[in-house]
């Protein structure tokens, strides 16, 4: 049976029906080609030369002897050279990723707080693209490490590129941009010996987390089980820094960038994070490129967090301080869009990876507030982009606006436009490109008015690092709680130098002496007896994932394995696939080879199924739930110690598993926990126990009928 996808990567689907109302998939197909074997293509050099021979350098030889190679084989030569520049500077951070184009649509305007066309005009319709990566790893690295996710998003608006360059945690480790290559540093591989990759569980990293207090909020969240997304497509993405918007009136609020998952925010557990890194390092890639190529188009609700220019100082923290929160209750997210990803790239390099994102890219209405970090990420950006990819980085056709560029910048490596007259500077004496009035639509900057002394300082309330670490915790749900404690736990195993995390168990007890304690015992440091300072009990909403479960729970996108062999239960099998197709599942067959598989009481001669994947190739780890329907197969895969496991490990990680007659015995040797319950009632009188939902005696009409309603 032909699956939904054997592989994320087969089902990348251009809807280039989709290009002719979207500026800007409009503009990149004047720059897609496509050699498709149809259209007679032949291949050339890059000067356009037809080619005849690609596989056999130029050189002096008979048929009875090979001779010397010519360096005059233009085409070898050009081949060589092209091939040995195709990489160009990978990321310094966030260098693994994967992207994707969507739309953005406002459904309640801002005008209130913005004159932004984006976030002001309901009726437009706003292309994006949107970059997920990790933040550590390198290019090759895994997908689901246990890291920060980027969140990174361009809005080609009809006024210009709007960067909202964000992460799937709405804090960061430090306040000052200055010291982000130490932050970096200390996470990234230690220098001598490059290891470990993609990981903060060494010294280094949490050498720095002490000694650099006002990191202690981000680290809990990374800690959390946010630190190990199921998906890009069940994260939140937040902006992080403080923002500012500028309405008709010229007055300006304080704004923090929310995007809420309607899918839920949802993680792995750690065990199945960890061996995913290894059985399938593509999963979220694979995940994301899979969903939006079936046409299951991931969405997320936009918010903004306001403040009034005179509300700055009204909060115990400084608004302006990257380490802190805006609590929700102090001020809520007000929902006014909605971004959808609805197509995949076409090619990775030159839009993954090229695509280069600036927190300086705002347009009118938008602008920064004197937020420390995002003063020098307005530096980094634009510098980092010119070491990636050259002066010329906004012409490559992922970073052009969708809107004219009209100006006196000129030449530089790679440049692609070509710029007719004999001006090139102003003021010119024909006037042409004048700067524009604003109300011809130009940015004015805001007349802030600002006092001080010059000097290397941050004003007090940036001096205060645990009163949010205090309240993530204590917002968190028991079971978050066990998480991070089990995080921390192996984090700090991973140390080996007492001092780092001897002292590390000590900075946890600035937060809560329960967490300092239960940390102690895995990292082998001596246990804290008191509290450093006193915990403040207070909690606050939006900081526990469970707060951000889908409002109304879907099966659609998720991915569901049915284990069967020779003997399975043909009715039960047909009458759940369907229905899970029916749903916008992922329905994946997996039997014990991929060669056919034959139904109770057909006979070999049947034309039978052939599974997706088998047992070995496939792991539960890559699902999210298992059904196993009946039939005599069950007593051999009883016996298969590959398959009990595959079974055991699903249980393990917590995932919804479905059984049907004799598969009812199956899981009950694989999950065998005390006080589980098994029904043997009939299938519309199961029994859910621990996420195990099974109906021994289900009758095959009841799938029949299943069916049924499926077929509509
Ligand atoms: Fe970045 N960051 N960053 N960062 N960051 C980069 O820019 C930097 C920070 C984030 O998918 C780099 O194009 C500084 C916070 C994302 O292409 C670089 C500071 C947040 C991405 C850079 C920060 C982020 C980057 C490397 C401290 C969350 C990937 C490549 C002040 C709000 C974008 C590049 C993509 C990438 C600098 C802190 C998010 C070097 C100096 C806080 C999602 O310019």
């Amino acid at each position: 049976m032909a699956s939904t996808l054997a592989s994320g990567l087969q089902q990348v689907v251009n809807m280039d029906g989709a290009a002719s109302d979207n500026p800007k998939l409009a503009q990149l197909s004047q720059h897609t080609v496509n050699y498709d074997a149809s259209q007679n293509a032949r291949l050339t050099t890059d000067f356009g030369a037809k080619v005849n021979n690609t596989d056999h350098w130029l050189s002096v030889s008979t048929e009875d002897q090979y001779g010397p190679a010519l360096l005059e084989d233009g085409h070898g030569r050009e081949k060589i050279h092209r091939f040995d520049h195709e990489r160009i500077p990978e990321r310094v951070v966030h260098a693994r990723g994967a992207g994707a184009f969507g739309t953005f649509k406002l459904y309640q305007s801002a005008s209130d707080v913005t004159n932004a066309g984006v976030l002001t005009d309901t009726s437009r319709t706003t292309p994006v693209f949107l970059r997920f990566s990790t933040v550590l790893g390198s290019r090759g690295s895994a997908d689901t490490v246990r890291d920060v996710r980027g969140f990174a998003v361009k809005f080609y608006t009809e006024e210009g590129n709007w960067d909202i360059v964000g992460n799937d945690i709405p804090v960061f480790f430090i306040q000052d941009a200055m010291k982000f290559p130490d932050v970096i540093h200390s996470g990234k591989p230690e220098p001598d010996t490059e290891v470990p990759q993609a990981q903060t569980a060494h010294n280094n990293f949490w050498d720095f987390q002490f000694l650099h207090s006002e990191a202690t909020h981000m680290f809990l969240w990374a800690m959390s089980d946010r630190g190990i997304p199921r998906s890009y497509r069940m994260m939140q993405g937040f902006g992080v820094n403080t923002y500012t918007l500028q309405n008709a009136k010229g007055e300006r609020h304080f704004v923090k960038f929310h995007f809420t998952p309607t899918l839920g925010v949802h993680s792995f557990v750690w065990d199945e994070a960890l061996k995913l890194a290894g059985q399938d390092p593509d999963f979220h890639r694979k995940d994301l490129y899979e969903a939006i190529g079936n046409g299951v188009y991931p969405t997320w609700k936009f918010g903004i967090q306001t403040l009034k220019e005179s509300q700055q100082d009204d909060f115990e923290f400084d608004i302006l301080d990257a380490t802190k929160v805006w609590p929700e209750e102090l001020v809520p997210v007000r929902y006014i869009g909605e971004l959808e990803l609805n197509r995949n790239v076409d090619e990775y390099f030159t839009q993954t990876e090229q695509v280069a994102f600036c927190t300086s890219h705002v347009v009118p209405g938008i602008g920064f507030s004197d937020d420390p970090l995002l003063q020098g990420r307005n530096f980094s950006y634009f510098d980092t982009q010119l070491s990636r990819l050259g002066i010329n980085w906004q012409e490559l056709p992922i970073n052009r606006p969708v809107c004219p560029v009209m100006n006196q910048n000129r030449d530089g490596q790679g440049r692609h436009k070509i710029t007719a007259g004999a001006i090139n500077y102003w003021p010119n004496r024909k006037e042409a490109v004048p700067p524009a009035k604003p109300s011809e639509g130009a940015y004015v900057d805001y007349p802030q008015k600002v006092a001080g002394i010059k000097q290397r300082l941050k004003s007090k309330k940036f001096r205060e690092h645990f009163n949010q670490a205090q309240l993530f915790w204590n917002s968190q749900t028991p079971p978050e709680k066990m998480h991070i404690i089990a995080a921390l736990g192996f984090e700090l195993d991973h140390c080996d130098d007492p001092i780092v995390y001897e002292r590390m168990v000590e900075r946890l007890c600035d937060i809560d002496i329960e967490l300092a304690q239960a940390v102690a015992e895995k990292a082998g440091a001596p246990t804290p007896q008191k509290q450093a300072r006193p915990n403040h009990g207070k909690k606050a909403a939006g900081l526990s994932m469970t707060e951000f479960n889908a409002p109304k729970p879907t099966i659609a996108s998720r991915r569901v394995a049915i284990l069967i062999g020779d003997g399975y239960d043909p009715v039960a099998f047909n009458g759940v696939y369907a229905a899970l197709k029916a749903a916008k599942a992922f329905p994946f067959v997996i039997g014990p080879k991929r060669q056919t598989v034959f139904a109770e009481g057909e006979s070999k001669s049947g034309k039978g199924i052939q599974p997706d994947h088998h047992f070995e190739g496939m792991r539960s780890t890559m699902f999210d739930s298992v059904f196993i329907p009946g039939g005599s197969h069950i007593e051999t895969l009883c016996k298969q110690g590959r398959v009990v496991h595959w079974v055991r490990e699903a249980f393990g990680h917590l995932k919804a598993i479905g059984a049907t007659g004799e598969a009812v015995k199956l899981v009950k040797i694989a999950c065998d926990v005390e006080g589980m319950q098994f029904s043997s009632q009939g299938s519309h009188e199961v029994v859910d126990s621990y996420g195990v939902v099974t109906a021994g005696q289900a009758k095959p009409e009841s799938f029949r009928e299943t069916l049924n309603m499926v077929k509509g």
